[in-house]
């Protein structure tokens, strides 16, 4: 099997397998295609891996299928939480490489791909600890029955993820399917495959039985689209874009009516009120916005200030947002890196060119970072309008808009005027304010004088069009268990 010899700014020289990861082997894919890999900061090839086709995941759902209903039956909840926990050490072991290697692959500074990397250890223990305490419970229906629930897993599992959080998507999705007693058939997003293959090999190492969790690279329309559609597989959960959400419904419908779960876009609004600590909301907004380079789901790219102090907060938070180091990704104290690919970067250079020609005024911003590299300038638009599109639709990049609000009611009425409802923010001092308006937004998750702090104890999904499921803490569990009665006849016939 190919492997790569892989070097980053901050780690040695490393070998790694390049195939496919089924039933805890490296093959090829059977068309024998491979694609290239890119280094976003610099625009080079890092690698070629192999890629998977309709024949690879037909293979990898077998392998998957063959564990679940073989050896994987008899490993107990605890020995399943065993395995999580021991998986979650190893992440924790080789946290250098693999941040190393989400740097080189997805651009995000090293500090934070440790962040990542730390949060996916700790997603995974914590599953491991919901392993053996998945119950059911006894319904008393009449004395002379005695019924049961059991939550059973749901078999083989389909996992669709994206890249702009390669590893922590993985471990979000493998963590509850996995405590649950499913077996995995994992795509990887074509921009980023580097990080899961790197955490395949602990995989096997953790001592996973073959064929519970598998990992392929591949591309949305053939590998994603034949996973989704596949007619062994039980259930599919896909976190990306809402267009391919849509598709991956449609697909489900039209095969074996697979379970799905999705964690779509947004248009996440941040409210900040005239009582707000501003310098405190600032810094929130600011991390809101750009942390991750804006490529986040819940970003807070809807920014709605209250007018007392619309200039000041605005003329702020451009000071804020040049301070924010641009560069590469492997220094220390770099906050942004590079877009992670051409596409995204010429997406969002669209929405700038858009902003500007609709008449939104650039604080700051609004053009490429450097000459090289898939760099964007943290960017902010004010005086934004309802109807303008940066306004309406994921950018998914280091761009914001801003609108001044006069009340409560009509900054309530602003936020919930989208298709999306995944995360929102209200920035004030006053405990009654924020609580008013956490009632009233309609959206997955309400921060409230902070952003962007997830955790794995807490649910994250969507409202409206930007999911069905949740992601995270007890939530998760329901996405991958089913529930069966059993009722027990305990007199004689009536009949
Ligand atoms: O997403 P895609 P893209 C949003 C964000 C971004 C936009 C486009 O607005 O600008 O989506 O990004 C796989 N059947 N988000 O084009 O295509 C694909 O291979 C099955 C939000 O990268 O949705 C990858 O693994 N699978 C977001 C994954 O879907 C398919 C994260 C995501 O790719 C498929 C990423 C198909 N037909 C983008 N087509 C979030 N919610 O966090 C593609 N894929």
């Amino acid at each position: 099997m190919t492997s790569i010899k892989l070097k980053t700014p901050t780690t040695g020289e490393y070998e790694q397998p390049t195939g496919l990861f089924i039933n805890n082997e490296w093959v090829k894919g059977v068309d024998g295609k491979t694609f290239e890999v890119i280094n976003p900061s610099t625009e080079e090839v890092i690698c070629s891996v192999h890629e998977a086709t309709e024949k690879d995941v037909d293979i990898a759902v077998a392998a998957a299928r063959k564990a679940f209903d073989g050896p994987w039956r008899k490993v107990t909840p605890e020995q399943r939480g065993k395995l999580l926990v021991k998986l979650s050490e190893l992440i924790e072991k080789n946290i250098d490489t693999l941040a190393a290697v989400e740097t080189l692959d997805n651009g995000k500074s090293i500090a934070m791909a440790k962040g990542d990397v730390a949060a996916v250890a700790g997603c995974l223990r914590y599953y491991g600890g919901w392993a053996d305490k998945i119950v059911g419970s006894v319904v008393d229906t009449n004395p002379d029955t005695f019924s049961y629930t059991k939550q059973e897993p749901i078999g083989v599992c389909g996992q669709i993820i994206p890249w702009n959080f390669p590893l922590l998507m993985w471990a979000w999705k493998i963590g509850p399917a996995i405590a649950t007693g499913n077996t995995v058939v994992m795509k990887t997003a074509e921009q980023t495959p580097l990080s899961a293959l790197v955490a395949a090999n602990l995989v096997k190492e953790a001592g996973f039985p073959p064929g519970v969790i598998n990992i392929i690279s591949g591309f949305g329309k053939i590998a994603g689209a034949a996973l989704s559609a596949h007619m062994d597989v039980d259930k599919i959960a896909f976190t990306g874009s809402t267009v391919v959400g849509r598709q991956i419904m449609k697909s489900a419908a039209g095969s074996n009516l697979k379970k799905v779960t999705l964690e779509l876009g947004g248009k996440s609004p941040n409210i900040v009120f005239d009582d707000g600590d501003i310098e405190n909301a600032i810094s929130w907004v600011n991390f809101g916005i750009f942390f991750n380079h804006g490529q986040c789901c819940c970003a807070g790219s809807r920014i709605y200030v209250q007018e007392g102090i619309y200039d000041k907060f605005v003329e702020r938070f451009k000071a804020r947002a040049l301070a924010n180091k641009v560069g590469d990704p492997f220094l220390a104290d770099t906050f942004q890196g590079p877009q992670v690919s051409q596409l995204q970067y010429d997406r969002i250079m669209g929405y700038i060119q858009e902003g500007k020609k609709e008449g939104a005024t650039v604080v700051t911003g609004g053009a490429r970072h450097g000459d090289k590299g898939y760099f964007i300038q943290p960017t902010i638009f004010a005086d934004v309008t309802e109807d303008m599109k940066i306004m309406q639709e994921e950018i998914f990049g280091p761009v914001c808009s801003i609108a001044k609000f006069k009340t409560e009611e009509e900054v309530i009425k602003l936020a919930n005027s989208t298709t999306y409802g995944l995360a929102s923010a209200v920035h004030t001092t006053n405990l009654n304010t924020a609580l008013r308006v956490s009632n009233a937004l309609k959206a997955g998750t309400v921060w409230v004088n902070q952003y962007n702090m997830l955790h794995h104890q807490l649910p994250f999904g969507g409202f409206k069009e930007s999911g069905i499921g949740r992601e995270l803490g007890e939530a998760a569990l329901h996405n991958y268990t089913q529930t069966k009665t059993v009722s027990i006849r305990l007199a004689d016939a009536i009949f």
